[in-house]
């Protein structure tokens, strides 16, 4: 039996920027309800929707003050179950992102421990920490946020003296919550249950090598060894998520856990995919390479590689609400990677790079394992890098002081139409703008205009998910021995794929049938021109 997750098409959904129903400028639930048929069109199996529980929104959300209810300006928690039913009914399945490293600030616990006086139970579900120095004014450690900057945040004592501080990996609007208190573990299990109960067939896991801190609080070695660091990848998460595991499968119908693991070690990345823990976690490594058929061969290999001896699927990703969109990416000099700091100054041949994340779409959609699309790549959205300063949201962008531009970019209000100033994004009468601005010219991409453009990004997105329904939903892969430049393989005895990543054309066996291609094919001519990619129909072989 196929298990659905292991060939899963699965949508990534910003909620904030996906479509506004109610006109204030922000996204909701009854806006992607209203387009749940355009993604089970597009050929998605299942939604993943990034946080939408209550916040006060200091990181888009993941900083969550309240993980059994929604977002008063995303909706109600009656509006998230008749999404999750209605999705139901079109095929889709839910996913929700869940934030166990971190709370808000304004969740209740770190309110309480905050009010509390050190020592105090209600501190123990944090990480606070008297300082070093005379005064206990130096930090506890000096590690180094993901986010730039200090880690942690020194409290004032209800008489006005400095008191403890508490750690935040990310900003300090985001405590980090204690994985060795026994409530904290209970919490987040019935948290999970929670969500389960209203039918969602599976969780994201945020921050997933991160939770577990060691109590005796070293500094980060130079090169920590595997399981060595003092935050990141500790042993002691596995029976956490043994725990969460044990939790879905007391559930029908195959609820699954999917880790955001950035870990480049590709054998400790798979201790975490087992039987009786995560079912699945991001592949990043390929959205980390550079537009370069060795580079690309070599993480498809070393990622197959990885997942084959575990028997867990392996996922494709080109992007998501944290990194550069891939056609201002791969439209760079440098294309690899992906974290906006390094972008910065680099100019993009959007029209190359449109190219480019043309064919890296048809090359991941036809790769063994799960697929993420993160909502607007299959619009071909390119990163947004003119956002007035007034304008800019994101904490990673303040906190570096300016030098990292940010994820704003890649989180701009998505264009429906031609119809209005918002690009359809939000009802006609909006009563606001869209929370970030949307450059000229957005409504050219937008899913009207490209629905009646048989050549458009969406369309061949549609193509290639229909063609992946119904040719690849199984696990062989065989590489075609090609040149340096083209990464060719087969995923059957009638079916392969050939990317061009080169600067001259090659030519394409000519007793193939195109059965699809990035860019427009010279019929009289069989050759893959550069940056292109196609799917081939071969001629059964003759025993
Ligand atoms: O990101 C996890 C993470 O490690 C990030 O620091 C990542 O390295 C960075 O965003 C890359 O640009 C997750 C979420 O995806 C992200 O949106 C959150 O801000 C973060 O967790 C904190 O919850």
């Amino acid at each position: 039996m196929s298990s659905w997750w292991r060939n899963a098409v699965i949508y990534q959904v910003y909620v904030r920027s996906f479509a506004d129903s109610n006109g204030d400028g922000v996204g909701d639930l009854e806006g992607v309800r209203a387009r749940l048929r355009y993604l089970a069109d597009l050929g998605a199996d299942a939604i993943w929707f990034t946080p939408w529980y209550p916040t006060p929104m200091a990181d888009g959300g993941y900083d969550v003050a309240d993980y059994r209810s929604i977002e008063p300006v995303f909706g109600t928690i009656e509006q998230a179950e008749q999404l999750i039913a209605e999705a139901g009914r079109l095929g889709l399945k839910t996913i929700v992102d869940v934030v166990p490293n971190h709370v808000s600030e304004a969740h209740p616990w770190f309110r309480e421990a905050l009010a509390a006086p050190p020592g105090d139970p209600a501190r123990e579900r944090f990480w606070f920490h008297p300082g070093r120095g005379e005064n206990g004014d130096e930090m506890p450690t000096g590690w180094v946020s993901s986010f730039s900057g200090d880690t942690w945040t020194r409290t004032t004592n209800p008489d006005g003296t400095p008191g403890e501080w508490y750690l935040h990996l990310f900003t300090p609007q985001q405590p980090d919550l204690n994985w060795t208190n026994l409530q904290v573990r209970a919490e987040h299990e019935e948290i999970l249950r929670f969500w389960l109960d209203r039918g969602v067939a599976g969780v994201r896991i945020d921050s997933a090598a991160m939770p577990v801190k060691d109590p005796a609080l070293p500094e980060v070695p130079a090169r920590p060894e595997p399981g060595e660091h003092p935050f990141i990848d500790r042993d002691e998460l596995h029976d956490i998520y043994r725990g969460w595991r044990a939790v879905t499968d007391a559930y029908p119908g195959e609820r699954i856990l999917v880790g955001e693991l950035w870990l480049e070690d590709a054998q400790r990345f798979a201790r975490y995919l087992r039987p009786d823990e995560m079912h699945t976690a991001f592949n990043f490594d390929f959205m980390a390479r550079p537009w370069e058929a060795k580079e690309l061969r070599a993480s498809i290999e070393a990622t197959l590689a990885a997942h084959e001896p575990v028997n867990a699927p392996a996922t494709w990703v080109l992007s998501n609400h944290d990194v550069t969109r891939p056609v201002t990416r791969y439209g760079r000099a440098d294309s690899s990677f992906a974290f906006t700091a390094k972008r910065f100054g680099t100019p993009s041949d959007q029209e190359l790079g449109t190219r480019r994340a043309r064919a890296a779409a048809l090359l991941v959609a036809a790769l063994p394992g799960c697929l993420y699309i993160y909502q607007g790549d299959e619009l071909g959205l390119p990163e947004v890098e003119d956002i007035p300063l007034e304008k800019l949201q994101d904490p990673m962008h303040f906190r570096s002081n300016g030098v990292d531009p940010g994820r704003d970019g890649c989180r701009v209000p998505l264009p429906w139409s031609k119809t209005n100033a918002s690009a359809g994004f939000s009802p006609d009468q909006a009563d606001q703008e869209p929370w970030l601005p949307q450059p000229a010219g957005w409504a050219d991409l937008s899913v009207q205009t490209q629905q009646q453009d048989q050549g458009s990004m969406l369309n061949l997105y549609r193509s290639a998910l229909r063609i992946r329904r119904n040719l690849l939903s199984h696990h062989v892969f065989n590489w075609i021995p090609s040149t340096e430049h083209v990464i060719a393989f087969t995923r059957s005895e009638t079916f392969a794929c050939l990317v061009n990543l080169g600067v001259e054309p090659v030519p394409l066996p000519d007793t193939a049938q195109v059965l699809l291609a990035s860019d427009t094919l010279n019929e009289h001519e069989p050759v893959l021109p550069p940056d292109t990619a196609a799917w081939l129909h071969l001629p059964e072989r003759q025993s």
